[in-house]
This record gives structure tokens, C-alpha cells and sequence, in this order.
């Protein structure tokens, strides 16, 4: 603390607030140190001031300077003279760059329509204005094809919104006054390290741990359980919890009575759910499904904090969907220290007084066509980018059953222009080869606004450099907890480098866009986001207090128990367990299980986990040789020391990975003659990838997992691990499979 007392004190330093912008639910309130004379930042750390933060970044955030200033940053805008991808590059003035990328846009869009162009972004920042700000007036003013952003969360998103109404829940404080937590599909000291001191509080009160994962990962060695179950499989052992609960009268029938809708339906279906067919699906024994059943409806209060692992398979809604009603089934939300959390993010998407979403004041996009744009979604960015009219008409938006894909004639002009921000899907986005045969097509026009020279950005025509956070303003709210934090900068932009915000409203300057959104100044757009907000959530935050104070709670109660008494934002009012509006949908009203596609493509009955397979699999590569084992599903959860594809480029965290990975248990391992180190080929029809064998206990039989995400030109092989991530859709919201994988796994024999 002595050294940050110091900064403080003395005056040839200052020390600036701001926030870290990456995709993560902590959304970590920062202090930097910068040196006045230089101008260089010498010093960042969690701000003490902040409950979530509590003074402690994670182990990557705490090394931003080195990202910052790291040796392979881009200084100057970028034209590419090589082959697509072959990275060859030479410096081109700002002037320049932007006016060339506006004639060539001017002239896709003359030729084909503005639909021809593709915005492609998703988390690199999470902030407001260096997110979607300026990049969505552009777009909108464009009449630019739309992105549907359903890499991540969508799927697990609707079905909790089908259940209880709103991306809300408990907040991460109030963890602490757990007795039972559940960790249910989050690596907490991986991806949500905030919360972790809370649930340690909690223990220290005599609370258990458990933590319900495929793999055992560092948060479920710190728990006091371990549930090993199959990937995809979460909605069955939530139905035969409910089993349990409701034949053993162990509900809260009060509860019940007052705030759900549903429970009589409820009862029927969950009553084919016994424990021994959910333990037969999932791989939890049914003796332990029963103790966990009564554990869970017994102990008060209970808390499931479920995140993101859960429903990254074909049935991740519906999976979701159905564990979201089990703390309503037992009257978990009335306590402080129950409930459930999956996304803070619904506390700051409300209405205000005029009907517009807060981000929507943000963005006051000019709308002058009297069209809406197709809207692509984003997991199909290879189908997006085939010229081939069927598979482009897959690539449109469908997140519900009842919602029609066009016939190919219908389906609109081909992709000519893909401007990229704040995403690296060639390494990234699921179905790899599709992706990469997209961008190198001569006839795309590609922009990548980035940090690095990233695989995607390998691939582009023109390369624009962005600023980093400490670079530029921003305004994030929190998809973990509810303060809103204000990103100042501390620095000047690191050599020629721009604020995507600042990028984009040249680019609409030299397209002739004149609208008076393009030329408020970064400041001024934050500052009147901040003062137009009238919900009262948003009461007593002001422009000045986030000046000084660099972050501010929302105007919830303390603690904000919010279904305690009902209160849900359903169509009901209710948390229903029977959804009208799921039927109208096209889904199942009713909690069901949905089978994962891995369980479906393999051909496996419910249970069945080790079968020979003689099909001959043609991968794009080289044949698999004899003998061919059966089938193994394929998770590819983060890397402690990576985000997504952010990190993997320095090499302190490279080093602090070792090398790509596949772990596989001893038995799977036995079976395939594999040995630990040994270099494995992962294969399925989409691809394949070559990784080195980590054998460990620490697996449910069956499953593999290769810690993501590697950038493929860093890899050995020039792979990673989405050669074999499929990009058909999740059961709702359209999301991706990435953890629903069926792979072959053979040793390579050199
Ligand atoms: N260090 C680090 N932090 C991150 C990220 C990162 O890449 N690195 N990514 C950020 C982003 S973008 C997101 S979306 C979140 C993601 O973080 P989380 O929401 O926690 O999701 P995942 O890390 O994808 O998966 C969490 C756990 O789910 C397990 N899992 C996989 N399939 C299943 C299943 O079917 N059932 C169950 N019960 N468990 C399953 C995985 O083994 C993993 O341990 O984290 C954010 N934070
Ligand atoms: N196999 C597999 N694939 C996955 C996942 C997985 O678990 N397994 N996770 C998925 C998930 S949950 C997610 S959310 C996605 C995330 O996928 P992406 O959204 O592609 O996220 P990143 O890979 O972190 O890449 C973000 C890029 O944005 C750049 N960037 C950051 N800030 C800025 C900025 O201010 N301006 C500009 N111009 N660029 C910036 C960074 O340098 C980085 O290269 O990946 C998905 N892919
Ligand atoms: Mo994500």
C-alpha cells in the first residue's frame, strides 16, 4: 500500500481512475500512476475504494502496462500488400488509410447496396462508447447489414429471461450470506474472480461449496465438493432435483402459491425425472442427485451462482431455462444470501420515461432508410462470407424456432465489406475453416481496427490502430454486479493510434455523413448519456460524482433481494414454470431436457459413454488411422491466463500456459494408447487440430478439454481449437456450441 500512498502524495505523479474494459462479469475499477513528466504509466492496481474490487486486479489485468506498451502494438494505420493472410503489410498515413476505406466502401455499397457491408465485433471492450457507441451510428446511418452478437451468452440469456423476466438476480456481496452454494458452470477463480472472496466469506459461516463442472477445475479443487457431470446434461439433473424436492414435499408451497405460475404442470412433467434416469443421462450417481436434492431445498439460504459453461451446447437454453426455477420452486429469493445469478446486465437495460433503453440514448442512431437491414449472426460468419446463396441464407438471424429463414434468392446481396472491431474471429469464432476460406476471398474488402496484428487482422486489407483503455474515455456498466463505472483516460494514445469512436467518425465524415451525432466529442456523448438517464436506478449518478468518484452503485437497495416478493418482469408477473410465451415461441413450455448435439451426433443412449466407432471420418486433413475409437465430446473452456484470444499474444502468458493442450482421463487415454505429452490429433468432419496430451483424473470419462483460446498462428500447428467447433446454433438465442464438440482423438505416430 506504501507505494500506492506515494502516488498519491507525490506530485510528480498522477494517479487517474478508470475501468477495465474486458469481458468479464467483474468489471474491475482501476487506478493508474502516471509519471508527469513522461507522461508513462508506471503503476496500475484494483482500486481499494471499490466493494467488488477490493484493491486486486486478476493476473492478467495486473500486467496491462505490458500490454499497453508491448513491443508488438500497432503504431501506424496499415495497407496490405501480400497475399490475404499472409500478414505483409506496409505503414499508410491516417489521410490516406481513411479516405481509400471510404472510396471502396462508397463503392461496394453503389455497386451492391449498404447491406453488401458487415460490421463484426463483439467483446474486446465492454465499454459503451469504444463497444457499440460511434460504430452503430455509423452502421445505422449506412444501412449496414446488422450483427447479431450471439458468440457468448444468448442462449443461456433467453431461457433465464423466459423463467424470470430479466438478466437479474442476487448480487455478488450478497453471496456471503450463503449457507449452500452451488457453482454451477462457472470457473469462478478463472473467469469471475470477484466473487470468490464472497463465497469465502460465506464459508467462513459454515457455508459448503460445490461446484458442478465436467472438469475439476482450480475452483472446484478449492471447493468443498467436486460434481463431475456430462457437458450438456445440466437440464437433466435440474429436473430430477425438482423430482426429488416435490415428491419429498420439500417446497416452498407459499412461495409457490403466491409468486409462480405452472407448479401443477411443473409436478407432471418432473415426475418421469427420476434420480436413476437423470443419473443415467448426466453421470452423477442418483443417490447423489438425491442427497444434493434435499441439501439445496433444506439449507437456507442456497445460492447457484450458474454462468456461461452451461449452455454453450445445443440444449444450453433450455438447460438454463430449467435451473432457473429451482430457486423459485424452494423460495430461495426471499432470503439474503439465496437466489441466483447468472447476468447482472438486465439492472441497467430499463426503459426510461421516453421508452428508450439507456443504451439507445447512448447510441442515437440516425435511421434514414426506411428499410430494416438483414440481420447475420455472427456464429456464422463463414456461411456470412460464402458467395453461396444457401449458405447465406443460413447465416440470417434466427434465434427461435418460429422465426423463418429466407429462401436463398432472398437472402440479399453477398458480403463485399467486413469492417472488424474489438473481435478476432479467424481464431475465435467457431468453424474455422469456414471462416478463414471467407477472408481470404480476393473480392472482400476487410478492416480490422485492432491492438495487434491478430490472425484476423492477418487477413485484412486495411489495419487501423486502436487505443487501448488507458487511452481513451468510456462508460461500462457490469454484467456481475451493479456499479456503473467511468473510464477516463490516462494517457496520450500510444504511437498514431486512434479511439474506435474517433475512427468511426472519420470514416462517416469522408462517407459525407453529416448528421450532428458524428460530431459530439467523446466527453460530451458520456456526459449526456449520463445526464439523460431518468430511471431511477440512475438517481443521484451524475457526471461529476463518476468524474470524482470513478464508479457508482446503481440506486438499488442494499441489500436488493428482487424477486423476494415476486416481482418478476414475466408476461405473468411470475416465475414461470409454464411459459405461454415459450410455447408461442415454438419451444417446450415446460422445463425439459434437451439433449446436447454431441450425445445426438454419436449416436449414444442416455448413459452410454464408450462405444466402438466404426465410422470412416473424412477430416479435412489426414484420415484417422485403426484402431478408431468411439467418440469423445470436446470442451474448450478459457485458460486461466488468457481472455478469449486477448493475452495470447504476450508471451508471459504463453509461457505461463506452456503450450496448447488437450486433457483426457486415463481411461480415454488408455483406450487410444495415448501417454501424457504425447501429441494428439483432434479431428472431427470440420477439422482438425494437433495439441499435447494432459492426462488427468480430473475429467469426466468421456470428455476432453483443450483450454481456449490459442492463437492459431502461435500454435505449433497453425490451428486452434475452434478447427472443430461447429457454428450451428444453440437451442434458443441462435448462441454457439463450443462445448458440444464430438472429436476423434488419435496419437500422432512420428
Ligand atoms: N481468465 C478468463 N476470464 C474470463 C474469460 C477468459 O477467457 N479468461 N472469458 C470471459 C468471458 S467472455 C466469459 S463469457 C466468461 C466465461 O466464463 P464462465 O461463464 O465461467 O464460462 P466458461 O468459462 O465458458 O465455463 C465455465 C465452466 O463450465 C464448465 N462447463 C462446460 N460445459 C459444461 C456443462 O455442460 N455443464 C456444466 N455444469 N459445466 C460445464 C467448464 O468446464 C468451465 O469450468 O468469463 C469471462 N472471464
Ligand atoms: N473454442 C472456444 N472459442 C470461444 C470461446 C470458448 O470458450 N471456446 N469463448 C467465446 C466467447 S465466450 C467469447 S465472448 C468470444 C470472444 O471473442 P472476441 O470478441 O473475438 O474476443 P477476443 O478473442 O478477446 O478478441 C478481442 C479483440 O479485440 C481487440 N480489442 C480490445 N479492445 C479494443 C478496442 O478498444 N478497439 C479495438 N479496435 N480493438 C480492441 C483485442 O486486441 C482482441 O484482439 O470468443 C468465443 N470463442
Ligand atoms: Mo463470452
Amino acid at each position: 500500500m506504501a507505494k500506492i500512498d506515494l502516488y498519491h502524495t507525490d506530485p510528480s505523479f498522477t494517479v487517474v481512475t478508470g475501468a477495465c474494459p474486458h469481458d468479464c462479469p467483474d468489471t474491475c475499477s482501476w487506478q493508474v500512476a502516471v509519471e508527469t513528466g513522461s507522461g508513462r504509466a508506471v503503476d496500475i492496481w484494483g482500486n481499494p475504494h471499490h466493494s467488488i474490487t477490493q484493491g486486486k486486479l486478476c493476473g492478467k489485468v495486473d500486467r496491462y502496462l505490458e500490454r499497453t506498451y508491448h513491443a508488438d502494438r500497432l503504431m501506424t494505420p496499415l495497407r496490405r500488400v501480400g497475399a490475404k493472410g499472409s500478414g505483409h503489410f506496409v505503414p499508410v498515413a491516417w489521410d490516406a488509410a481513411i479516405a481509400e476505406i471510404a472510396a471502396r466502401l462508397r463503392s461496394v455499397i453503389d455497386a451492391y447496396g449498404a447491406e453488401a457491408v458487415l460490421p463484426y465485433s463483439y467483446s474486446g471492450t465492454l465499454g459503451f462508447l469504444q463497444g457499440e457507441g460511434m460504430a452503430t451510428r455509423f452502421f445505422e446511418r449506412m444501412g449496414a447489414s446488422r450483427l447479431a452478437r450471439t458468440i457468448c451468452s444468448e442462449a443461456g440469456f433467453e431461457g433465464y429471461l423466459y423463467t424470470l423476466g430479466a438478466a437479474e438476480g442476487m448480487a455478488p456481496e450478497d453471496f456471503a450470506h450463503a449457507r449452500l452454494i452451488l457453482i454451477w458452470g462457472s470457473n469462478t477463480l478463472t473467469s469471475n474472480l470477484h466473487l470468490w472472496p464472497f463465497v469465502q466469506a460465506a464459508r467462513k459461516q459454515g457455508a459448503r461449496v460445490l461446484v458442478i463442472d465436467p472438469a475439476r477445475t482450480r475452483t472446484a479443487q478449492a471447493a468443498d465438493e467436486w460434481l463431475p457431470i456430462r457437458p450438456g446434461t445440466d437440464g437433466a439433473l435440474a429436473l430430477a432435483m425438482m423430482h426429488v424436492i416435490i415428491a419429498e414435499q420439500l417446497h416452498d408451497d407459499d412461495y409457490v402459491a403466491r409468486y409462480t405460475v405452472g407448479f401443477d404442470q411443473l409436478a407432471g412433467r418432473v415426475r418421469e425425472w427420476t434420480p436413476a434416469r437423470a443419473a443415467a443421462i448426466t453421470g452423477v450417481p442418483a443417490q447423489r442427485i438425491i442427497d444434493l436434492a434435499r441439501d439445496y431445498a433444506t439449507t437456507r439460504p442456497a445460492a447457484i451462482r450458474i454462468n456461461y459453461g452451461i449452455q454453450r451446447h445445443y440444449g444450453g437454453g433450455m438447460a438454463v431455462r430449467t435451473i432457473a426455477c429451482l430457486p423459485a420452486l424452494i423460495g430461495a429469493w426471499r432470503a439474503h444470501g439465496g437466489g441466483l445469478q447468472l447476468s447482472a446486465s438486465g439492472l441497467f437495460r430499463h426503459l426510461d420515461k421516453r421508452g428508450l433503453y439507456a443504451e439507445d440514448e447512448l447510441l442515437r442512431a440516425p435511421r434514414p432508410w426506411p428499410f430494416t437491414p438483414r440481420t447475420l449472426n455472427m456464429n456464422r460468419l463463414g456461411d456470412a462470407l460464402s458467395l453461396d446463396p444457401t449458405r447465406l441464407a443460413q447465416a440470417h438471424y434466427h434465434p427461435r424456432p418460429i422465426d423463418p429463414l429466407p429462401a436463398p434468392d432472398q437472402a440479399g446481396p453477398p458480403v463485399k465489406a467486413l469492417l472488424v472491431y474489438n473481435c478476432n474471429p479467424a481464431a475465435g469464432a467457431p468453424d474455422q475453416n469456414a471462416v478463414r476460406a471467407g477472408l481470404r476471398r480476393d473480392d472482400l474488402f476487410t478492416v480490422v481496427l485492432e491492438h495487434f496484428q491478430t490472425d484476423t487482422a492477418d487477413y485484412a486489407d486495411y489495419i487501423l490502430p486502436a487505443t487501448m483503455q488507458l487511452e481513451h474515455w468510456d462508460i461500462h456498466k457490469s454484467y456481475g454486479h451493479a456499479y456503473l463505472a467511468l473510464n477516463r483516460p490516462a494517457l496520450a494514445p500510444v504511437g498514431a493510434s486512434l479511439p474506435n469512436s474517433e475512427i468511426f467518425r472519420r470514416l462517416a465524415a469522408a462517407l459525407g455523413y453529416v448528421d450532428a451525432c458524428f460530431t459530439e466529442t467523446d466527453e460530451e456523448i458520456l456526459r449526456a448519456f449520463v445526464e439523460t438517464q431518468t430511471h431511477e436506478r440512475f438517481a443521484g449518478i451524475t457526471w461529476p460524482r463518476l468524474l470524482a468518484e470513478g464508479f457508482c452503485r446503481l440506486n438499488l437497495p442494499d441489500p436488493y433481494l428482487p424477486f423476494a416478493q415476486g416481482n418478476f418482469p414475466t408476461p405473468s408477473g411470475k416465475c414461470e414454470f409454464y411459459s405461454a410465451r415459450m410455447a408461442a415461441d415454438g419451444y417446450d413450455p415446460l422445463p425439459s431436457y434437451t439433449r446436447p448435439q454431441w450425445q445426438e451426433q454419436a449416436g449414444r443412449e442416455e448413459g452410454e459413454t464408450e462405444r466402438e466407432e466404426p465410422l470412416s471420418i473424412a477430416t479435412g486433413n489426414t484420415p484417422l488411422v485403426a484402431p478408431r475409437r468411439s467418440p469423445l465430446v470436446c470442451i474448450s473452456p478459457p485458460a486461466h491466463s488468457f481472455l478469449n484470444t486477448t493475452f495470447a499474444n504476450a508471451l508471459r502468458f504463453i509461457e505461463r500456459e506452456v503450450r496448447p493442450v488437450l486433457r483426457i482421463h486415463p481411461d480415454d487415454a488408455a483406450a487410444r494408447g495415448i501417454e501424457d505429452g504425447n501429441q494428439v490429433r483432434v479431428c472431427n468432419e470440420l477439422g482438425e487440430v494437433h495439441l499435447a496430451a494432459a492426462v488427468t483424473a480430473g475429467l469426466m470419462p468421456g470428455t476432453v478439454l483443450a483450454p481456449g483460446v490459442w492463437w492459431a498462428k502461435f500454435s505449433p500447428d497453425g490451428r486452434n481449437i475452434n478447427q472443430i467447433t461447429s457454428s450451428h446454433e444453440t437451442d434458443m438465442g441462435a448462441s454457439a456450441r463450443f462445448y458440444d464438440t464430438v472429436v476423434w482423438v488419435e496419437k500422432i505416430i512420428t
